[in-house]
């Protein structure tokens, strides 16, 4: 397995809109393994290929307190959602960086799992807010842009200046 270098916001090539996948098949497993490694390596509870500035519809997400719950969405579809809620995110492509962002409270997720098979998954609260999340990373959005213009403008300064700092 292997750690893969996560794309730091404002990069554009987070920007980009992440294609379906195929086949799923053992690159597509090496994948998924891989960005689990990564993602409990940050840490974090999900992370989207786009983030290791790999385009390809492919999410993987574990919200438990012991990493024992990793699942791996492959092609993901929000087929129906309702309510709303506002929770405060983080981003490991926006480190350091919180704030609140209303979602959906309730999403019904269509999804590949990783031996191809077709699984749906009616959820709330904390994963329904990370799978709408990390939809958006494979969509080419970013969590801080549904923040005002001038919260974009300082997160930017913050993270440049932090660039410039550890350089
Ligand atoms: O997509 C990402 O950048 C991962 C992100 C997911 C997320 C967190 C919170 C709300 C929505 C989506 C993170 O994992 S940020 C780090 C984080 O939340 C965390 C880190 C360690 C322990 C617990 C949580
Ligand atoms: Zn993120």
């Amino acid at each position: 397995m292997a750690l893969l270098p996560i794309l730091h916001y404002p990069d554009e090539r987070l920007h980009k809109r992440a294609k379906p996948v195929a086949v799923v098949d053992e690159r597509i497993r090496t994948l998924v393994a891989n960005m689990a490694e990564t993602m409990y390596a940050a840490p974090g509870i999900g992370l989207a290929a786009t983030q290791v500035d790999v385009h390809e519809r492919v999410v993987v997400i574990d919200i438990s307190e012991d990493k024992t719950d990793l699942r791996a969405f492959i092609n993901p579809e929000i087929l129906e959602r309702r309510g709303e809620q506002t929770c405060e995110e983080g981003c490991l492509s926006v480190p350091g960086i919180y704030d609140t962002v209303t979602r959906s409270e309730w999403v019904k997720v269509r999804a590949l799992n990783e031996r191809g098979e077709s699984f749906e998954l009616e959820t709330d609260g904390l994963l329904a807010v990370c799978i709408q999340h990390e939809i958006d990373h494979l969509d080419g959005k970013v969590f801080v842009e549904y923040l005002s213009q001038l919260k974009q403008g300082r997160i930017k300064t913050k993270l440049a200046k932090r660039a410039r700092i550890t350089a």
